[in-house]
């Protein structure tokens, strides 16, 4: 694991160098999803790809940016399943990206995910990793080296609130229930990429970020591999919750394809709470 771990340091400086320095436009392609990809997308997977190809601890990744499952070491243990750059479209209003990864032993599943980490390519690079039986830890990068900056844990209740989807496609209750934590005093706070968006809630305090099931995207939008899972373990393991819309645990999905998506709820316990009393799931 500690290998892994240090191969996600040194992809953190090569895409932060890539973002900084590579042509921001679109290349030929479409990834998986239909979506178009940009040169650094695709750029940012080959970084990892490259990088994970020395690891023999790996046996196969899964990409955001690829259909199927990439065989690497067939003696290796772990599956790396991974966004290379979320909330890429973000790059051009130079706001804050990231790149996400699920760390998996056995079939890609939630309960099989044993570690998870995330890079945020803001005005510093900053890498949080977590494991099962410890609290999500925070890495700052300067100069190639990642220092530790400490543990992550979430209050029992925050104040933010970051709600993804078009909000003319929100069921009824949903709106209520956002309207509601408006009215008890949150605050917006939505950039449009899932890294920076849950990283502002990890650290300050808590809060609550939701993509739930919309008219538009009744399974929601994000993929449970490579996002959705990999933050459930960060948020739980902070001391808060992480549900989909029938209150089952994003820990215990069982995707069916790599690119299934998942709607999707991270909060502290108490944004939790009042979501599931909202949507009838207690
Ligand atoms: P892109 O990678 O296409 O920029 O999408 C980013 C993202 O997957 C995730 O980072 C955001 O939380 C989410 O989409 C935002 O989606 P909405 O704009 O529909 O709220």
């Amino acid at each position: 694991m500690l290998n892994i771990f240090d191969t996600i340091k040194e992809i953190a400086f090569k895409i932060e160098r890539a973002i900084q320095t590579e042509d921001l436009g679109y290349s030929d392609s479409e990834n998986s999803s239909g979506e178009d990809q940009l040169k650094l997308d695709v750029q940012s997977d080959l970084i990892i790809e490259k990088a994970f190809a020395n690891v023999t601890s790996v046996k196969a990744i899964v990409s955001e940016e690829k259909e199927g499952i990439l065989e690497l070491h067939p003696n290796g243990e772990y599956t790396v399943c991974y966004d290379p750059l979320d909330g890429s479209s973000l790059v051009d209003v130079n706001l804050s990206v990231g790149s996400i990864f699920g760390i998996y032993k056995g079939e890609l599943k939630g309960e099989n995910l044993v570690a998870s980490a995330y890079i945020v390519y803001g005005p510093r690079v900053e890498l949080v990793y977590v494991e099962r039986d410890m609290r999500p830890l925070l890495y700052g990068g300067n100069e190639n080296r990642f220092r530790k900056l400490g543990e992550i844990v979430l209050n029992k209740k925050g104040n933010l609130n970051a709600s993804g989807g078009t909000q003319k496609n929100w069921t009824t209750y949903h709106k209520k229930f956002i309207d509601s934590l408006f009215q008890e005093g949150y605050r917006l706070r939505y950039s449009g990429g899932m890294v920076p968006d849950l990283h502002q809630i990890l650290l300050k305090g808590g809060g609550l970020f939701s993509y739930p099931a919309t008219t538009d995207r009744p399974d929601g939008k994000l993929r449970q591999l490579f996002e959705v899972i990999p933050f459930a373990l960060i948020y739980e393991q902070a001391g808060g919750e992480a549900i989909n819309d029938k209150g089952e645990r994003l820990l215990e999905l069982v995707p069916s394809h790599p690119h299934d998506t998942s709607p999707c709820f991270f909060g502290s316990v108490y944004e939790i709470d009042a979501l599931k009393e909202a949507y009838g799931i207690k």
